[in-house]
């Protein structure tokens, strides 16, 4: 056992890590909260919108409803997002595409952070802030952070309306993206579960698919989850302190 700090990383954790070539990692908002990004439950100052929930200004209902109201909610994210940067968690995960051979990031987050840090094909369940998708025909057309466009913008191909790409609660996810990363979830050795609550689906079934299919299930959050229960491993900590312990 090797000892860190507060945490803990097994022998047979390091040893694991040693020898596994297929190693899949399931991310959440908890991986950026030491960017400055808040979380979604738990607290933090976005929870909240001009007295909206986040799953009310986050929902389908809302994109329906006062889109206007939901593109306001993500320029400020994103013009926050600027000025943030990844973190040691952020830049462990890149490192490890490069170690195993068979590496997949999977992530909630919408933030891009993954990417900034060198991450690469990274699947990403709930969209990426950084895209619109029009309402019409679908097209996608990335978004920067001063973007002085019209809200909501319109699409040139068709003149529908564009919504951000995000995955809102009640909203099906983006077709195929799931299914790939069930696929690796399934034929993974090595899961790690960083930083989410796994109260979301599907995404929270991506690690029991993972553990029913015979990987080692490692949780890294500094709470438990409900997830815990079925871990092989739990590490309480900080993903930003505990991560780059493995590949020291
Ligand atoms: C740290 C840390 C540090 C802090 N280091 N850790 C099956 C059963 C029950 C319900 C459903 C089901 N299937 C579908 C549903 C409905 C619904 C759902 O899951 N609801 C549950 C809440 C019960 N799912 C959906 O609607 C999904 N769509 C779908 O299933 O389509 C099919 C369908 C269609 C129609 C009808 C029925 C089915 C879509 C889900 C989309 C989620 N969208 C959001 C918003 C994105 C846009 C935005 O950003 O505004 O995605 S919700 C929000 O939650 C966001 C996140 O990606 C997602 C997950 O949150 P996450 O990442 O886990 O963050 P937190 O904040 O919850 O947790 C942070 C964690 O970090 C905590 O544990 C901390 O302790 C930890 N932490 N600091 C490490 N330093
Ligand atoms: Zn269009």
């Amino acid at each position: 056992m090797q000892t860190s700090g507060v945490f803990e990383i097994s022998k047979e954790l390091r040893e694991r890590f040693a020898l596994s070539s297929s190693v899949l990692v399931l991310t959440g908002a908890g991986v950026s909260a030491e960017s400055g990004v808040p979380t979604f439950r738990g607290g933090g100052q976005t929870a909240i919108w001009k007295g909206m929930p986040f799953d009310v200004i986050s929902s389908a209902r809302m994109v329906e409803r006062d889109l206007p109201a939901v593109w306001e909610w993500f320029d400020y994210r994103r013009n926050l997002l600027e000025k943030l940067s990844p973190n040691p968690a952020h830049d462990a995960m890149a490192r490890w595409q490069a170690r195993f051979s068979d590496f997949t990031l999977v992530t909630q987050n919408i933030d891009g952070l993954h990417q900034r840090a060198g991450s690469r094909d990274v699947l990403e369940l709930h969209g990426s802030i950084w895209r619109a998708r029009c309402n019409g025909c679908g097209s996608l057309t990335e978004l920067h952070s001063q973007d002085n466009d019209e809200r909501p913008p319109v699409c040139f191909e068709c003149g529908n309306s564009k919504r951000p790409d995000v995955v809102l609660f009640g909203e099906m996810l983006p077709a195929g993206v799931f299914e790939r990363a069930v696929e690796r979830a399934t034929r993974c050795e090595l899961c790690f579960v960083v930083g989410t609550s796994a109260i979301v689906y599907p995404a929270a079934a991506l690690p029991e698919i993972a553990r029913s299919s015979g990987a080692y299930l490692v949780e890294v959050n500094p709470e438990r989850t409900p997830l815990s229960s079925i871990c092989d491993e739990v590490i309480q900590g900080k993903a930003g302190e505990i991560l780059p312990f493995f590949d020291q």
